[in-house]
């Protein structure tokens, strides 16, 4: 009995290790141990939400035995296109890239795809109307992240009386996250008549980016009841903003943001942040998995979603002490 399941192991990790040996073959063309190697054209590193996008990529590279080039665009669509062509050049089997834009893409993906080089989408979309450019798009559903801040500030201010002032500090202008999170936001607090967005500018996703707004806003604004920050990171330079006009962030002014990573927690936890929507930066481990099935020639779907969360001050606190980024 016992060596009849273990003539079945064994044949099981035969098959799966001639499977994979084929894959790395068609795609390299090569000997059956060459490494698949995969270009990733990073945005950059704007906020602690890509950090651990960096972190978590690396180190899923090395963990699945794939020869990662990195790049840093430093938030310039022009940094990424070049990356992209070197990639190209370079004849590497795989392209990977958050896209810091949703528009403009359509030519050097063209490219890629007459060099033959499969695209994966990882984070950000594109909006290129051909779909044919990339074979999967790995990613939050940032409408939903969106529309979780509005519904949560909707049963927040229930009792509330008379008009409710937010302001919203979005991520960087033309970018996926900031087009749709601003969207999904705005569908969720039409249902409530007295929730008035007084105030809209970009913060780049930055810290900097956040604190320079809100000072703008707040010299602008006399009364500010709510800020939605787009990530966390803007959220942080919020509250330093606040508090240096002398309020206290998360009663004067009540703060929702997302992403949900560690700074963005521990103001929650310590109540100068609201409520945090989750969106997750560990995308590395099913990149590689994607990679991997599109050079064997796998169908994969089209839009894989990433499950995500959201945070209250209580649950902050209990999560923190395990929380990964
Ligand atoms: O929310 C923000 C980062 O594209 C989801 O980019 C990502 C966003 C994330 O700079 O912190």
């Amino acid at each position: 009995m016992f060596k009849k399941t273990l003539i079945a192991v064994m044949a099981a990790s035969a098959l799966a290790l001639t499977a994979c040996g084929g894959g790395t073959q068609a795609a390299s063309g090569g000997g059956a141990d060459k490494k698949i190697v995969m270009g990733f054209a990073q945005v950059g590193a704007e906020s602690g939400w890509r950090t651990a996008n960096t972190k978590s990529v690396q180190e899923s590279a090395k963990t699945a035995g794939v020869d990662l080039k990195f790049s840093d665009a430093q938030q310039k669509q022009e940094n990424q296109i070049k990356a992209i062509r070197s990639y190209i050049q370079q004849k590497v089997d795989v392209i990977a890239f958050s896209p810091v834009v949703e528009s403009g893409w359509d030519t050097v993906l063209k490219e890629a795809k007459d060099a033959k080089i499969p695209v994966i989408l990882t984070d950000r979309a594109v909006d290129s109307a051909d779909k044919s450019l990339y074979k999967t798009f790995l990613g939050s559903d940032f409408v939903l992240e969106g529309k979780k801040a509005g519904e949560w500030l909707v049963g927040d201010s229930k009792s509330a009386s008379g008009t409710v002032n937010i302001v919203e500090i979005q991520g960087t202008t033309g970018s996926a996250p900031a087009n749709d999170r601003k969207q999904g936001f705005e569908e969720a607090i039409k249902a409530d008549p007295k929730l008035k967005i007084i105030a809209s500018q970009s913060g780049d996703f930055t810290r900097s980016g956040g604190k320079q707004v809100m000072e703008a806003f707040l010299k602008n604004n006399p009364k500010i009841d709510v800020v939605f920050a787009h990530n966390d990171d803007e959220g942080l330079g919020a509250i330093e903003a606040i508090e240096a006009a002398g309020k206290v962030p998360g009663k004067d002014i009540k703060i929702i943001t997302i992403d949900a990573v560690k700074d963005g927690m521990t103001a929650l936890s310590a109540g100068k942040i609201n409520y945090i929507v989750e969106c997750s930066p560990l995308l590395g481990t099913q990149l590689m998995d994607l990679a991997k099935k599109v050079l064997a020639g796998e169908t994969v779907p089209e839009r894989v979603v990433t499950e995500e969360t959201t945070f209250t001050q209580e649950q902050a606190t209990k999560a923190l002490p395990t929380r990964q980024y």
